[in-house]
């Protein structure tokens, strides 16, 4: 089946050829930011059809490709801005930053006495992971995840609120609007296969998961020890790995819930030792 354009790809390519650009350097941004040739030909190939026949091109998005508001870490790209931020007095590096999907890796973004604190507070309440129902917003067992993991409120403990308040000025996105901060432990070959952290607007139990804060639009993965082997959190769209370093973390938004937002993910199988995170899921409202 032909991969349809998105209404807001179809949108710049119009605005683009309005302004006069040319079609074939416009179809090499396409191929560059990671579009196949054959499909930016095809996108270039209707978005002039439209303007010869003189036809609308309709830039507002439907309910599935509705964009939300998503946190932004930086206020300037690297290429002018600092490798390193303050955050609440605490030195955080920037290490990577990709812009199209969003994605930060920040360097210390927690100290190791904090992260081996954490895992201690972890140990005595772990359970088997467990992923969302689609069909109920429940939770169920699920092979794609043989983690296993805990969560804490906000306010659970100094710690907690330090690093909760820690990652909503590092994120520049409000504390109220995190999930309870989840807690997970791989042992040697578990994963979390690859998988889109946003609700799917087709599951027929996002209804119910979305009374609580909205969509989902962004996380930020922790990396409480470095795993002997293995662990790795990878991107498939972007062909990104993500080492899983103590203390840095791997920040990414979704502005839309759907595969566009190119934020597909996977934690890859630990091979030697084990592997601790804290995941904390934002949405776009206050969660409660
Ligand atoms: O452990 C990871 O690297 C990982 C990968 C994908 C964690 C999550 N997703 C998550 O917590 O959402
Ligand atoms: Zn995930």
């Amino acid at each position: 089946m032909a991969i349809k354009a998105t209404p807001q790809l179809l949108g710049w390519v119009d605005e683009q050829l309005g302004r006069g650009c040319i079609p074939a350097e416009m179809i090499e941004a396409m191929v560059t930011v990671g579009h196949a040739r054959a499909f930016a030909e095809s996108v270039l190939a209707e978005a002039s059809g439209k303007r010869q026949s003189g036809e609308a091109v309709v830039v507002d998005p439907g309910d599935d490709e509705r964009t939300v508001e998503v946190p932004e870490p930086l206020q300037a790209p690297l290429s002018s801005g600092a490798s390193s931020i303050v955050v609440d007095d605490h030195v955080v590096d920037v290490l990577v930053n990709i812009h199209h999907p969003r994605i930060v890796v920040f360097g210390n973004l927690l100290s190791k006495d904090e992260c081996e604190e954490l895992i201690e507070a972890s140990r005595p309440k772990l359970e088997r992971s467990e992923t969302v129902d689609r069909e109920s917003g429940g939770t169920e067992l699920n092979e794609a995840r043989t983690s296993e993991g805990t969560y804490f409120f906000h306010d659970a403990s100094p710690l907690l609120e330090t690093i909760n308040r820690r990652i909503s000025h590092a994120t520049r996105w409000p504390l109220a609007h995190g999930e309870p901060l989840q807690i997970l432990h791989y042992g040697v070959g578990a994963e979390y296969q690859p998988h889109y952290d946003y609700f799917s607007p087709e599951d027929a139990g996002t209804a119910a998961l979305l009374k609580h804060g909205g969509q989902r639009v962004a996380t930020l993965i922790a990396y409480l020890n470095t795993p002997a082997l293995g662990g790795a959190t990878v991107f498939p769209d972007i062909g990104l790995e993500v080492a899983p370093i103590q203390g840095h973390a791997v920040f990414f938004a979704y502005d839309r819930a759907t595969p566009a937002s190119r934020t597909l993910h996977g934690g890859t199988p630990v091979v030697a030792g084990e592997k601790w995170i804290a995941t904390r899921w934002m949405r776009e409202s206050p969660y409660l």
